[in-house]
């Protein structure tokens, strides 16, 4: 049956993903894939330093969901960690707006490290997953730095000062990405892409999370032009985001508030969305953009919600005929 070819041989998937909402559908892909199968681009545009380290919090949300390790209240962070560093920090008299725990505090060291003496996000990003016993590829979008500037009223600030420091409140009038003209997709990326038999756009936020991915000069081409069959879940159910500002983000943006908003920023990349059952009454919007939609039940509560819209997309996504 041709909707169930991924589950009878190799069925290699580059999926693209933020942070926490990605890395949990990636994880369900990990789930039902075989070890070495999946390979996951993730967006570096949120990067900063900090005390001198350089967090990627995608990348290491992305590794430690995939690791088993991340804290299943946040998403993000070790789960059960300490933080008696950030607590010495703050008694020196910093601002310690930024949590970082103890054990994700290593990530961060040895990382700079490593960066320092030359060596590339990817190599690095690469050992530190072996290490964590990771069987997929978890690949930065590029290796070199870009960030996410957020205009707003009280002027452009970068991406972890709007979403953690001010808590997203501010109202969003544009964003740029600084640096995105320098960087190139990386071989791991193209590679991963050459072979790859479905690509998958995770429910991660359309403009911050997944929109530098695209950005990188050739990117959004080299994945349109990709002779496999896309997939995009929406991060949009019943006109909200599942997690973070993605709604106002949109609205602010004069992009509609729905999976069609979704959809069209996707327009001529990819040939199926994923919608949760609430948008069902969507689905002749975005099919009328020459898309293929499967509704259903979109939100990730568990493990088994991740295994099970895995195989959900899989079935849907391999199902497709690429345009
Ligand atoms: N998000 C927060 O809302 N507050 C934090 O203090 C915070 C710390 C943090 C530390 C390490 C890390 O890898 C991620 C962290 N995040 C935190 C999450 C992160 O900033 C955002 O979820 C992403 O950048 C958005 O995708």
């Amino acid at each position: 049956m041709l909707a169930n070819v991924w589950r009878d041989g190799t069925v290699n998937v580059l999926a693209l993903a933020g942070g926490v909402g990605g890395a949990k559908l990636a994880a369900g892909l990990e789930a039902v894939l075989a070890r070495g199968e999946l390979s996951v681009v993730v967006n570096t545009a949120d990067d900063f330093d900090l005390w001198g380290l350089h967090v990627c919090p995608d990348l290491d949300t992305v590794m430690y969901t995939l690791a088993g390790i991340a804290n299943p209240e946040t998403g993000w962070g070790i789960g059960g960690e300490s933080f008696d560093a950030l607590e010495m920090l703050s008694r020196y008299g910093e601002d310690t707006w930024f949590k970082l725990g103890d054990r994700d505090l290593a990530t961060h060291i040895l990382r700079t490290a490593r960066l320092r003496a030359g060596e590339t996000l990817t190599r690095i990003i690469a050992d530190l997953s072996t290490a964590l016993g990771i069987g997929s590829a978890i690949l930065p979008m590029c290796d070199e730095p870009v960030a996410t500037v957020l205009d707003t009223p009280d002027g452009p600030l970068e991406f972890q000062e709007y979403f953690v420091r001010r808590g997203q409140r501010d109202e969003v009038l544009g964003m740029w990405l600084r640096g995105i003209g320098d960087a190139r997709p990386t071989d791991a990326v193209q590679e991963a892409l050459a072979v790859a038999d479905l690509v998958v756009l995770c429910p991660s936020n359309p403009v911050v999370s997944i929109g530098p991915i695209l950005a990188v000069p050739g990117m959004r081409e080299a994945l349109a032009s990709a002779p496999v069959p896309s997939v995009a879940v929406s991060p949009i159910v019943g006109g909200r985001a599942l997690k973070g500002p993605a709604d106002r983000m949109l609205a602010s943006l004069g992009v509609e508030v729905s999976p069609v908003g979704v959809a069209r920023m996707y327009e001529g990349l990819v040939d199926g969305m994923v919608i949760d059952g609430v948008d069902g009454g969507e689905g002749d919007r975005i099919e009328a953009l020459g898309m293929r939609v499967l509704a259903t039940a979109a939100v990730m509560r568990d493990a088994p919600d991740r295994a099970r819209l895995a195989r959900e997309v899989l079935d849907f996504g391999t199902g497709l005929v690429t345009l």
